[in-house]
């Protein structure tokens, strides 16, 4: 008798520290390890670049590519300097030029005067970002305006050969870019006509996808069906306000609110990635030197996308002598130790911590400020919302908070509001973003505030609450 009611305790105990159950969708162990990424550079750079296009048409010469002081070391230590993770190369854009030498095309980089045909950008490339601690990726275009094939199945299999090309001999990547734009008017060996294709199943995507997971096991797909990011939508550098990693399976069909927001009942787990170019363009056009996005630009980008739970793909172009633009650089580097200062400095290190519900001690309010990203403040079963507040010794001006949800168990939080109290007095904090969703990253900017004490409100939850990390600075 007295051993069944211990084992009646004990179970009840156990059951009250149980951790919550998972809501699906949940992140593989390899979409969670890109979403801590955060911020990572693209560079475009190719033909595009010395005929002072976007969109070349697939008739540029290939001797016109001839950058005379190229360095990919400069790239990497200014990307480096710029807070960057990883390096994503626009190995072939839409006018089908291919920048390291491959097999598949003639239309490459050994017929060009660099190196005196002997460079291979993607090596070099690749090579800078492993001596400087970067991680690399590939965009190879499905689109080619050069080749005679395309829209036919021939093209498909020299697509398929380039994949291969770059997946087997430049890894590991860390993500492989297939670009949505398919089809128009082009060269096409000579043709000069438009062509259009069926983008979702022209292109065999599922292969696609497997010989490039066969080589590089974590790296992540963007575009095309089988994708495990996705595009945020525009190319301006801002995620929703509401930004769900939960969304359906994204097709060329999707509406561009899918993209932009995610949606709260999609059943995969596709965290969103904001492209944007440093300039208007994504390739180098002199006549946009005065036009580079400037540090207070960038910084508001980064807390449009990283701060509303989507990585940041910021674009280089390369310029025409084959290095990161000066300018560029400048306001680059800036940027980073702009955001790296305003977020230096969290006041709630140290303070006293209180929640209105706690699943139990492992689960206790004060895992938000332990540092620890395994450990979170979770709420019991019937508690899908929840306050938590932070006391301070004495006050301290905010302007900055950042939350973090324990994702592993999937994204939770609906909707929250923030507090302030100084000599207790209690006032709301008025944010720039409505404050809805967290997910992995949500950081909230207001108007400098004092206060001696601050309260989250977590107003709706998919479920019980699991927060990982509060900080505030
Ligand atoms: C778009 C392309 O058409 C642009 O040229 C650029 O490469 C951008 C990143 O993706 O779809």
């Amino acid at each position: 008798m007295k051993y069944n009611i211990l084992t009646i305790i004990t179970l009840a105990l156990f059951s009250c520290t149980k951790a919550p159950e998972p809501l699906y969708p949940l992140p593989t162990a390899e979409q969670l390890e890109w979403q801590k990424l955060e911020t990572y550079a693209f560079i475009h750079f190719g033909l595009n670049t010395f005929n002072d296009m976007e969109w070349g048409y697939g008739d540029s010469q290939a001797v016109t590519f001839n950058p005379t002081d190229l360095d990919c070391d400069q790239w990497a230590a200014t990307l480096k300097k710029a807070g960057m993770k990883g390096v994503i190369l626009t190995a072939k854009h839409h006018d089908g030029f291919c920048l390291w030498p491959t097999k598949s095309t003639d239309y490459n980089i050994s017929k060009s005067p660099y190196k005196n045909g002997e460079g291979d950008l993607v090596k070099e490339l690749s090579d800078a970002c492993r001596k400087y601690g970067l991680k690399f990726g590939i965009y190879c275009s499905p689109w080619d305006r050069n080749n005679a094939r395309y829209a036919y199945p021939e093209y498909v299999e020299t697509y398929h050969q380039q994949i291969q090309e770059l997946t087997s001999n430049y890894g590991p990547l860390f993500e492989f870019w297939f670009d949505g734009a398919n089809g128009g008017n082009g060269y096409y060996g000579g043709a000069n006509e438009t062509r259009s294709i069926d983008p979702d199943n022209y292109y065999d995507y599922q292969r696609a996808k497997d010989t490039v997971l066969a080589r590089n096991p974590r790296a992540m797909i963007f575009g095309g069906p089988y994708q495990t990011v996705r595009w945020i939508g525009n190319e301006k550098g801002w995620a929703g306000e509401t930004d769900w990693c939960n969304a359906p399976q994204i097709t060329s069909e999707t509406n561009w609110k899918v993209n932009t927001y995610g949606c709260e009942n999609g059943t995969e787990w596709l965290p969103a990635e904001v492209d944007v170019s440093i300039r208007p363009g994504w390739f180098y056009h002199k006549s946009e030197d005065s036009k580079v996005k400037t540090v207070d630009e960038l910084c508001d980008i980064y807390y449009k996308s990283v701060g509303r739970n989507a990585n940041l793909l910021l674009n280089f172009p390369v310029a025409l002598n084959g290095r990161i633009h000066p300018i560029d650089s400048a306001n680059a580097v800036g940027f980073y130790q702009k955001i790296s200062n305003e977020l230096s400095c969290n006041v709630l290190a140290g303070s006293k911590v209180k929640a209105d519900n706690e699943r139990g001690s492992r689960y206790s309010a004060e895992k938000t400020i332990d540092g620890n990203p395994e450990t979170y403040w979770a709420t019991a079963d019937d508690y899908p919302y929840g306050t938590i507040s932070f006391t301070m010794e004495k006050p301290v001006t905010v302007s900055r908070v950042m939350i973090q949800e324990y994702v592993k168990l999937g994204q939770r939080v609906k909707e929250f509001y923030l507090e302030g109290e100084r000599d207790g007095n209690w006032f709301r904090i008025r944010p720039d973003d409505t404050l809805t969703t967290v997910g992995y990253k949500r950081i909230v900017r207001f108007n400098p505030v004092e206060l001696d004490k601050l309260i989250v409100y977590f107003e709706e939850s998919r479920g019980p609450l699991c927060i990982s990390n509060i900080e505030a600075y």
